[in-house]
């Protein structure tokens, strides 16, 4: 086991206990070397063989001995038992939002609940309200959440969808059986959030295939199998799976069909029957109905050919949301997408000095041996106090520390440096630090953390950060949390506006819980030459893997790498920092 399924088993047991009513000192202790493990900078293996655990902060006898076991076994009896002592659905109303392990212990004591189920029919009955310290207001709160929950509980982040599908295309590639695969669908469009994960391959053997896919390690159940096509609930999440296994001569017209989108699909039958074609997931044919007749294929070995064929350039899969593909691909004029590999740096980033796991030196060492150019300290403002924000007094100290560590890193011969930076504030009547603060840093993103309920408000405070000289981009604009909390109230368009009119750049947060600035956006903001920065607003060495997420979302939203200024070289970049302050 790593250090994050240790973490991970850690806080599982700190949960656990908290379920059962344990001390909370206990259960504390649990979730923080949980936290601790996260942030370690070395491997965990290391640290137990050479029975070097007792020098982290906050883990005692019992928790090493815990950690070894998991570390050397990957399992752990006292979990297990723990867990078995847990009526199951206790655990799944931990994922109701607001419901804690205290609440959920009381619920499950008190009135029977041992299930979202059954939680709902006791809020239904009322009596929920009727608990001590519970009322009617939690209670409708409660039944909100489930039907939140619900609503997503088919639906995953991106990030969990890629995880899971990408071992499985792989062990697919090396199957002898397997001539070509693919993922599809959303997955392969880079929608921020996944339905089901989709894969088309092409074999001779579809039934070879097809007990390989179901026989797969991470396979939990199978929903369905037939002739050539397979359903199974994947580990994890319990994401759904599809496969379909086609003749190889099929193989384009059904990736392209089962990429989709719908609504691209459609527009793409219409154009072949513009030219006397007919287009369905088995090929291209010539006819005037539907058929899947070979005599009448018109043989489309790849998709850039069944594009070609129908008068139009290969169409990215990212862009297929039919956004204006057509027109374009017609007339050769789609853009160029950014690669994630033109990304040099990051320009929102955390630290230990606010919320961040990683002190800043292991930061830039994990920056400059992935190759990049450039890494952005953009630590918290003093506003944001449970996220450990910046004073003066301490943001003159990081500083320095900055300044130590780019003499250092000069000093060895390497052109890499750490930009210095802010996350911050936007507050109701202006910034968390005046502009004399902001002009001595080389980046200072604007955020919204607080928003109000009312729409022109909000509107207001990210125009106004946007005008201000000192501000070179607004971070995840619009706060949302997928799956988790929407948009706070905006005028995008009216923010974009502000934005082109300043030279104020746009963040797209390549977290896969915002994707903010939504892709949707995008191509507005590149109409009125509006700038982006890729961001991983990166709290641990984990989220550098983000810059390839964010790259996706951008050439969803047809971004080219002239419309992303952490593509420039540092000088570039610098340049293009320092030019908004003389704006005006
Ligand atoms: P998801 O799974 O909800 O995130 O979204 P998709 O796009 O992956 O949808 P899915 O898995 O239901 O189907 C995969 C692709 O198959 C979809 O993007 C387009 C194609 N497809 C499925 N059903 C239809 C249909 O009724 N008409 C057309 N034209 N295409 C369809
Ligand atoms: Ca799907
Ligand atoms: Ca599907
Ligand atoms: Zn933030």
């Amino acid at each position: 086991m790593d250090k994050d399924q240790v973490a991970a088993a850690l806080e599982e047991i700190g949960t656990l206990l908290e379920l059962k009513g344990e001390n909370p000192f206990k259960t504390r202790a649990y979730h923080n070397a949980a936290r601790t493990l996260e942030g370690l900078s070395e491997p965990l293996g290391t640290l137990v063989r050479e029975e070097r655990l007792g020098e982290l902060k906050g883990i005692g006898e019992a928790l090493r001995e815990k950690i070894t076991i998991l570390v050397g076994t990957g399992r752990l009896p006292y979990l297990e038992e723990l867990r078995a002592s847990v009526p199951p659905g206790l655990l799944d109303l931990l994922q109701l939002q607001g419901l804690g392990p205290k609440k959920a212990k009381r619920l499950h004591e008190e009135l029977g609940v041992d299930s979202i189920d059954a939680l709902e029919g006791a809020c239904k009955a009322g009596r929920v309200a009727a608990l001590d310290g519970f009322g009617d207001k939690s209670q409708s709160r409660l039944l909100e959440a489930i039907a939140f929950r619900r609503q997503f509980a088919s639906r995953h982040r991106l990030l969990s969808a890629l995880v899971a599908a990408e071992p499985i295309l792989e062990a697919l590639r090396q199957h002898p059986d397997v001539v070509r695969c693919s993922t599809a669908g959303s997955l392969r469009r880079w929608k921020e959030v996944i339905g089901d994960i989709d894969f088309v391959v092409s074999s001779r053997q579809p039934s070879s295939v097809l007990d390989f896919f179901v026989g797969l390690p991470g396979v939990r159940s199978v929903l369905g199998r037939g002739e050539t096509k397979a359903s199974v609930i994947l580990d994890g999440e319990g994401i759904q799976a599809d496969l379909r296994v086609v003749d190889d001569s099929e193989f384009a017209s059904a990736l392209a069909y089962f990429t989709g989108s719908k609504e691209h699909n459609i527009a793409m039958r219409q154009r072949a029957i513009a030219r006397g074609l007919r287009l369905n997931e088995y090929g291209l044919f010539r006819a005037t109905e539907e058929t899947r007749d070979p005599a009448l294929r018109v043989d489309c070995a790849t998709e850039e050919e069944l594009y070609a064929t129908l008068g139009m350039d290969f169409v990215p899969p990212e862009l297929r949301e039919d956004h204006g593909e057509f027109a374009a691909a017609e007339k050769h004029a789609l853009p160029r997408l950014l690669e994630w590999t033109d990304l040099r740096g990051s320009l929102h980033n955390h630290s230990t000095w606010s919320d961040g796991r990683n002190p800043i030196a292991d930061i830039a060492a994990h920056a400059m041996e992935l190759g990049l150019d450039y890494w952005a300290i953009t630590d918290h403002s003093r506003a944001s106090f449970q996220a450990n924000g910046l004073d003066e007094g301490r943001l003159r100290s990081q500083l320095a520390e900055i300044a130590d560590l780019n003499k250092r890193i000069e000093d060895e011969g390497s052109d890499f440096r750490l930009l210095t930076g802010i996350e911050v504030d936007i507050l109701k009547d202006g910034l968390d630090f005046d502009d004399e603060v902001l002009a001595r840093l080389d980046v200072v993103v604007a955020s919204l953390h607080v928003p109000s309920g009312d729409e022109a408000e909000n509107t207001r405070r990210l125009v106004a950060a946007a005008e201000n000289p000192r501000v070179h981009m607004l971070g995840h604009p619009t706060g949302r949390l997928l799956l988790e909390r929407d948009a706070y109230k905006v005028n995008q368009h009216a923010v974009i506006d502000a934005c082109a009119a300043t030279g104020t750049w746009i963040e797209l947060n390549a977290n896969p819980y915002r994707f903010d600035l939504d892709w949707r956006q995008w191509q507005y903001a590149r109409s009125r030459g509006v700038k982006c920065a890729v961001n991983c607003d990166a709290h641990r060495l984990e989220h550098f893997d983000f810059l390839r997420l964010g790259a996706g979302v951008a050439r969803k939203g047809w971004l080219t790498k002239a419309d992303v200024v952490n593509t420039l070289p540092l000088a570039k970049l610098r340049a293009a920092l320092a030019a908004k302050g003389r704006r005006r």
